[in-house]
């Protein structure tokens, strides 16, 4: 199995962990040092980054939130004069101000290393044709990957999202044979190829690196067997770098965190707590190495484990489970926790439909309740009500013998679910009109 950089992505742990605590000790000098925001909350709690004598102490220190981030807006958080940044992304911003992070030259460099070795790990080499088809602009995905692309030495294909009919013609004609997106636009992209008639022979299409959403295993049968491809996954955050925060191997059991530049902690999202290692709850980010941003104990919202035995790649580096959403997507179903992807799990094992589906949460009185929209499989649609409804009951079943809730089910026509290019939405909340 091939690896970029095996010095650092197979360092013995003894070494890692000095150099995390070397590490983590001049970022923490540096936050202090430069960014306002810092010094003044570590003034507050009365702890000084020189009470910090290892790892262990980290734990000390208090968290950085998004609400934290945004209020720096635009350039609050930066830990060096604009006149060193050489780059500026942003996040969209739907919910409330949106969070701006600025990049050094060798933030740069960095981010270019460690999406090198994402693609590495994903099975691209120097012979690659790469179709990044992740949104070039103020969103990460695009710029982020591409310059790792280069980086290898393969050949980018910077084409963007959106234009499905182009993405096609440009995948044939160019030849691509690595793919990177979301999950639910590689999907999207399998049906197009699919519909426009195109054999999966007429392409060279090898591999696929897919992220920036959650999905699921099943999801990840249904796009290498639709597009005959090896798919792996990616993680990352804009406020915390971008892509590149963590990526899976061939052996595609969980995402190798990037550790000599990030600390991972999972903690107890209602208490802060951290928890101990393979326990499941909020992931907690630390940035090693960023020169313009420096963030610490930075609150991802996303759920997810930590998986500390050695992976058969050879690689050290602690690995993530997929996350399974964030603590904000989760829905609260009659007093059940429920997550997305726990959905998708079950509609994908059904040969009666499509996976592409949307869940839609209202309140009715007191209580929350849940609607799940889901494509109808074309050779199982008909027009017959009494066929329809046998499927409606069994998906019914199937999710209240898996998540203990039972949900309004909504099968509607093949393809009337929007296709998404980007990131795919798929919770509905219409209590958040109310
Ligand atoms: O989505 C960065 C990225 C771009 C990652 C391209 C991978 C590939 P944001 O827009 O700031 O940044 O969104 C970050 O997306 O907190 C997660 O909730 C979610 N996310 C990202 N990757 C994954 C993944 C980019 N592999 C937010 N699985 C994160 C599940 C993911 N969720």
């Amino acid at each position: 199995m091939l690896i970029w950089n095996k010095t650092a992505e197979t360092m013995p742990r003894e070494a890692l962990i000095k150099l995390q605590k070397q590490r983590l000790l001049s970022i923490l000098e540096h936050a202090y040092s430069n960014v306002p925001f810092y010094k003044a909350v570590f003034d507050e709690n009365k702890i000084s980054h020189k009470d910090i004598n290892s790892l262990d102490d980290l734990k000390e220190l208090p968290f950085t939130t998004k609400a934290d981030m945004q209020a720096s807006y635009p350039y609050n958080m930066f830990a060096i004069p604009l006149d060193k940044v050489v780059r500026i992304h942003s996040s969209s911003g739907t919910t409330g101000k949106p969070t701006v992070v600025g990049y050094s030259r060798k933030d740069l460099d960095n981010w270019s290393e460690l999406i090198a070795r994402l693609l590495t790990a994903g099975g691209v080499t120097q012979k690659d044709i790469v179709q990044i088809a992740f949104g070039y602009g103020l969103f990460t995905g695009g710029f982020g990957l591409h310059y790792g692309v280069e980086k290898i030495g393969a050949a980018v294909v910077p084409v963007s999202s959106g234009n499905t009919e182009r993405q096609l013609m440009i995948m044939r004609d160019f030849k691509t044979t690595a793919l990177v997106c979301t999950p639910s636009y590689a999907l999207y992209l399998a049906e197009a190829i699919n519909e426009a008639n195109i054999s999966p022979d007429d392409l060279y299409l090898r591999v696929g690196m897919f992220g920036a959403e959650p999905w699921t295993e099943g999801m990840r049968s249904e796009i290498e067997r639709r597009l005959g491809i090896s798919a792996t996954d990616n993680y990352g955050l804009s406020e915390v770098m971008g892509p590149g925060v963590s990526m899976e191997c061939q052996c595609k059991h969980g995402m190798h965190i990037n550790e000599d530049h990030f600390i991972a902690e999972i903690i107890n999202p209602d208490t802060g707590e951290v928890l101990p290692h393979g326990s499941v709850g909020e992931l907690v980010l630390t940035t090693l190495t960023k020169e313009a941003i420096p963030v610490i104990r930075y609150r991802t919202r996303d759920i997810a484990s930590l998986i500390e035995e050695q992976c058969e790649c050879g690689r050290t580096f602690t690995r993530m489970t997929k996350p399974q959403g964030r603590t904000d997507d989760m829905l609260i179903i009659r007093g059940v926790n429920v997550f997305p992807s726990q959905i998708e799990t079950v509609l994908i094992e059904m040969e009666e439909t499509d996976p592409h589906y949307q869940l839609v949460v209202s309140r009715e009185g007191a209580l929350d309740e849940l609607e799940i929209r889901v494509e109808v499989n074309e050779a199982f649609f008909s027009d017959e009500m009494r066929q329809m409804r046998e499927i409606e009951e069994k998906i019914r079943q199937k999710i209240r013998d898996a998540l203990g809730v039972s949900a309004k089910l909504k099968l509607v026509e093949p393809k009337s679910i929007e296709r998404s290019t980007g990131k795919a939405k798929r919770v509905i909340d219409l209590r958040k009109k109310n």
